[in-house]
């Protein structure tokens, strides 16, 4: 039976972006491109049909009118990143670019004349290239300073209008991408490289958040935070062996990022395992004082799918790189849900059992859901005689997902909102345009026109009324 699911009291519903993903590269100078820009230049031959950030969704020449739509819909947030690689000219000295500025300054008021709160992201993958190829990006200490530079500019010019800053978005996708799993441009494999990168990245955070407490922007309505993609981690059965492997499995993906953040500091076991296996990252001790002093005020949490791990039934071949797979190995459920199109199971449980989580770990600190959506191929064929997306398996996959944050809160959990990826649909790294999250459309066959998808007016009603109809029973008929 259909029942009234009511949106807790202050509970926000928002959605998010990001610059490199949307913007295009119109204005762009040279010297600016980002580590996205030159692994779509170097290896384009893996971005899907050869799209990717050149154009994205054109949204510095189109912001206008997509903040209106954000509007029309009556979003609470706007989520997306500061580009990094093109806010600045020189990154040694931060020297401001003023067109790119002047654009973003333009942004932000258009949101806010909108309603629309905006949330600023210091970096969404958009490291400079010019940083990777000088010092090897993250892997570098003085990236760290240069990086805190960057970021004071950027409270100097925006912290009287932007109140939600976040350091990262997904902190260890780069690297686990690129130096850990060795599946994108350059092919370089290197796993303490990984957790150099990851551990600049967690002081980083704490660095720009102690700069933040100092710019004297970071008034009582004020937050900072940083937002993880958190792997949500099931045992495939309650077997020591099994439990064990997930347990690893949260220590190199999840606790990496979140125990620096949220505890201030890192758990003993890990620097015990990185020192077993040879993968230890230079750190010194006034750093890890630095992250102690400076977690941050909340988080947003990336949820898309579960992971499900077993203990490991075949050996690691002798002299292989660390992989944290060492400790787990994948396991397949037989008849999880799937979104077939990305390849991710369906399990919108994620949500209630990570805020418990936070709730029983992490000292009930304040959260929200920072993206969670589903990217579907061929959304053309959902098209109504009006032109309309009618994307009722989005709204579903919302339904289902809100209900269990919802539930949450209901138990006391401090989650505070949720957000969709995306507001418009965009470019994802290598798959470009081929799976859409759009609340909006981006027609590719006609000069990227918008329009609303079924599930933009969901989000419009579901915001209007606080509440939405939703049947839990549903999915078990
Ligand atoms: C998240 C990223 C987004 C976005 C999204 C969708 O991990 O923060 O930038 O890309 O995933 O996933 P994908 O692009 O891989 O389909």
């Amino acid at each position: 039976m259909n029942k009234q699911v009511k949106l807790p009291q202050g509970f926000f519903l928002g959605a998010a972006a990001s610059a490199w993903q949307t913007e295009g590269w119109k204005g762009k100078k040279e010297g600016q491109d980002s580590y996205m820009d030159a692994w779509y230049k170097e290896n384009r031959d893996v971005w899907y049909e050869g799209y990717g950030p050149a154009i994205a969704t054109n949204f510095v020449e189109r912001y206008r009118e997509d903040i209106g739509y954000m509007k029309e819909i009556g979003l609470d947030y706007y989520r997306t990143s500061l580009n990094w690689s093109r806010f600045l000219t020189d990154y040694e000295n931060a020297v401001v670019d003023e067109e790119y500025a002047s654009y973003y300054s333009d942004m932000i008021d258009a949101c806010l004349k909108a309603g629309v709160e905006p949330m600023i992201c210091l970096e969404h993958y958009e490291v400079p290239q010019v940083l990777m190829e000088r010092y090897g990006g993250w892997a570098s200490r003085h990236v760290v300073d240069l990086f805190v530079k960057y970021a004071s500019k950027a409270f100097e010019r925006f912290g009287s209008r932007v109140k939600y800053w976040f350091a990262f978005n997904e902190p260890i996708v780069v690297q686990t991408r690129v130096y850990l799993d060795g599946l994108r441009w350059p092919f370089h494999q290197d796993s303490a490289v990984w957790m150099q990168w990851n551990y600049h990245k967690a002081l980083a955070t704490a660095a720009v958040m102690d700069a933040y407490k100092k710019s004297g922007f970071r008034r009582e309505d004020c937050k900072f935070g940083t937002i993880i993609n958190v792997e949500t981690v099931y045992p495939r059965t309650d077997s020591p062996d099994d439990v064990n492997a997930a347990d690893k499995f949260d220590l190199f993906y999840n606790r990496v990022f979140l125990d620096p953040a949220i505890k201030g500091r890192y758990e003993d076991q890990l620097f015990d395992l990185l020192k077993t296996h040879g993968i230890l990252m230079e750190y010194t001790s006034s750093d890890l004082e630095l992250m102690e002093a400076n977690p941050v005020d909340w988080v947003g949490i990336n949820l898309y799918h579960p992971n499900r791990v077993k203990g490991r039934m075949t050996a690691i071949r002798q002299g292989a790189p660390f992989h944290p797979c060492y400790y787990y190995e994948e396991f397949d459920l037989p008849g999880k849900k799937m979104n077939p199109f990305r390849g991710w199971e369906i399990y919108p449980r994620i949500i209630y059992d990570f805020a418990l989580r936070m709730k029983n770990e992490y000292g009930n600190k304040e959260w929200f859901v920072a993206e969670n959506g589903m990217g579907v191929q061929n959304e053309g064929k959902y098209r109504d005689e009006t032109g309309m997306i009618q994307d009722d398996y989005r709204i579903d996959f919302f339904k289902q997902h809100l209900y269990w944050a919802v539930k949450g809160v209901e138990e006391g959990c401090n989650l505070k909102g949720y957000m969709n990826w995306a507001f418009t649909d965009n470019v994802s790294p290598m798959n470009a345009f081929k799976n859409r999250y759009g609340l909006v459309e981006i027609d590719l066959e006609h000069d990227r026109n918008r329009r609303l998808k079924k599930s933009a007016y969901f989000f419009q009603q579901t915001i209007a009324n606080r509440c939405f109809s939703y049947d839990p029973d549903e999915d078990y008929k």
